[in-house]
């Protein structure tokens, strides 16, 4: 038994003996090997986990559907619904996006991920309903998303859900929805909230005339994003050939290098070698 490891290991561990399924299995073995401790004691635990790991993913790839489902990330960010059968989340994916994913009074209607593309101010952010089976090759999209709304109609499907997540090692950031008790703007709203955003607007560049708009582009990045990570998004060399930028806030411009924090509502202009 490795040295060190934390507790949530064991829980891994657990859940990994108590697993009925190979893919559940798959599930807490990954956890295992990401939360063992990376020292010289511990090679050889780690040589086996992989080695155990590595057969499961052999012989679970064999079948029909493969373990994971991945659904390509498309816009800015991916955010997944998550919550028990009939919740509404297939009505609030059609209220949000263009999608039209069937909407039932019976129960299990949605078999498969849904998709739709939500619009924000101009940005484009992807929802995903998954099934409430909650298979583990669906469950891996909540994972890798950036971030999860559970739909819940009451404290105790809150609870479980949360429970779910916990289950499933899923640490994806999430907050609570009730579409049919709350307003759909309202829930678009927590959407962005949850993600942490700003929008910045992209003013014609010297080096890139298509990115001349009336107006400016919309452009979503992580609150505390610099110039840099504008420049970066926009080409991988404008940070290379980057001599200054502009950024027009709240009605005065300033000249800005690299490492200048972006704020909300700025207009950025980037000047080139
Ligand atoms: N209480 C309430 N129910 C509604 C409302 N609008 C639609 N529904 C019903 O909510 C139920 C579930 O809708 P869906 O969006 O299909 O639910 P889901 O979470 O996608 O469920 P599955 O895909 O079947 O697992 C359906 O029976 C709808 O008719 C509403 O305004 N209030
Ligand atoms: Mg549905």
């Amino acid at each position: 038994m490795p040295v060190n490891a934390p507790p949530e290991y064991f829980k891994a561990e657990e859940k990994f003996h108590s697993a009925k399924t190979k893919e559940e299995k798959i599930t807490a073995l990954e956890e295992m090997l990401r939360l063992m401790p990376r020292h010289h004691g511990s090679e050889n635990a780690l040589a086996q986990l992989k080695s155990r790991l590595a057969k499961l993913r052999k012989e679970s790839t064999g079948k029909k559907g493969g373990r994971t489902v991945a659904i390509m990330k498309e816009g800015d960010a991916q955010v997944c619904f998550i919550g028990f059968t009939n919740s509404g989340k297939s009505w609030l994916l059609s209220r949000l996006t263009g999608a039209k994913p069937e909407i039932a009074s019976h129960p299990y209607t949605t078999t498969k991920p849904q998709i739709g593309m939500m619009d924000y101010k101009g940005v484009k952010i992807q929802l995903v309903e998954i099934p409430s089976t909650f298979e583990p090759k669906y469950m891996s999209i909540a994972r890798t998303a950036d971030a999860i709304i559970l739909i819940a109609r009451h404290e105790k499907e809150e609870k479980d859900l949360k429970k779910l997540l916990s289950d499933n090692f899923i640490r994806t950031k999430f907050t609570i929805a009730n579409p049919f008790d709350e307003d759909v703007s309202h829930i678009k709203e927590k959407i962005w909230y949850l993600l942490g955003f700003i929008i910045v607007y992209c003013k014609k560049t010297q080096a890139d005339r298509r990115a001349e708009h009336v107006g400016g582009t919309p452009m979503a990045l992580k609150s505390g994003a610099t110039i840099r990570d504008f420049a970066q998004r926009i080409h991988k060399d404008f940070v290379k050939d980057f001599r200054y930028a502009r950024v027009l806030r709240k009605g005065r411009m300033t000249q800005a290098g690299l490492d200048y924090k972006l704020q909300e509502n700025d207009v950025v202009e980037l000047y080139m070698k």
